[in-house]
């Protein structure tokens, strides 16, 4: 319920599924895969499939043009009548792939109005696309943030490449700190809720997390959503070919425990892929491939 929301807070979360963990069992979400690449390299991913900061790891989604997709969107909404929110999370970073997420965002606000617009990024260019996602009326947007400190960072980042420029280790990891803060602040100042999804990376970032956690709470992130590292060898990430183990369950669950206190913690992310269709959980995006739905009228 509403519990000790604002009412103007509450109107944006009680039917957002991922915000609210009441309204992930009535309403839906669809994700839409028109961002493919992507300005930073982490260490848990394998650019052959979906943008591990918030989708599953070892998953190839169907990458669609911003057309394809407001018509995706069109269908999947007059199927599955409780979808909400249209979400862009990748599969590389929707922010390395401005023209091609806002192009699908301002087709979809034109066509269905009604429905939320989400975003999910690394946060290196947030601050350079603030005014457009306002502009928007985007209301939801999820940074995935695992560290604030560069020492950590750079075992987690091996590069990223900012204004035409390649930066590695220490550096890139500041770079990519200093970003990330100042579009968290860009945004909670404009009224935009903000959930930071950070990697649990067992012996290098899992007890500086709770330093993240205060970090992020400061600026005025709504949510916080710790999940575990997926890590397996045959998805050919530096992680996983090192032997980078995940956490444990009972691990990941004490973390959450020990940030509870201190904001808001999501507990039912499912970890979807970048092409989900339904509720979280429940996948649908075999229904609507890209030929059913340009077979659709
Ligand atoms: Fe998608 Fe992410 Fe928006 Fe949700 S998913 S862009 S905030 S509409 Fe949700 Fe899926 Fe977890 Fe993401 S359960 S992976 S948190
Ligand atoms: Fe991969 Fe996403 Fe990291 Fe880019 S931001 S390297 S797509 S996990």
């Amino acid at each position: 319920g509403q519990g000790d929301l604002a009412p103007e807070i509450w109107e944006k979360v009680k039917n957002h599924p991922c915000y609210s963990e009441e309204a992930h069992h009535h309403y839906a979400r669809m994700h839409v895969a028109v961002a493919p690449a992507c300005n930073i390299q982490c260490n848990y991913c394998n650019r052959k499939y979906d943008c591990a900061n918030e989708s599953r790891p070892g998953v190839v989604s169907e990458k669609l043009t911003p057309e394809q997709a407001a018509k995706k969107v069109l269908a999947v909404a007059s199927t599955i009548p409780q979808m909400t929110v249209l979400g862009i999370a990748g599969p590389g970073d929707p922010l390395a792939n401005p023209e091609k997420t806002f192009k699908t965002f301002e087709l979809i606000s034109k066509t269905a109005p009604d429905i939320k617009l989400c975003l999910s990024t690394n946060g290196l260019t947030l601050p350079d696309h603030v005014d457009t996602i306002a502009s928007f009326n985007v209301d939801h947007v999820t940074i995935t943030i695992n560290m604030v400190d560069a020492d950590i960072g750079a075992q987690i980042y091996p590069w990223i490449y900012y204004k035409n420029k390649r930066y590695k280790g220490r550096e890139a990891a500041q770079i990519l700190t200093d970003r990330q803060m100042l579009g968290l602040e860009m945004l909670t100042e404009r009224g935009i809720l903000c959930k930071v999804n950070s990697v649990m990376i067992p012996g290098i970032n899992d007890h500086h997390l709770v330093e993240v956690n205060r970090a992020v709470k400061s600026r005025g992130a709504f949510l916080h959503n710790i999940m575990p590292l997926i890590s397996a060898p045959e998805h050919g990430t530096v992680f996983g070919l090192n032997g980078q183990r995940g956490p444990t369950a009972q691990e990941l669950k004490a973390l959450q425990d020990s940030c509870e206190g201190e904001m808001n913690m999501m507990r039912h992310c499912r970890q979807c892929r970048a092409d989900a269709v339904g509720l979280l959980g429940e996948d649908r995006s075999a229904e609507f491939t890209t030929e059913a739905v340009m077979a659709m009228d």
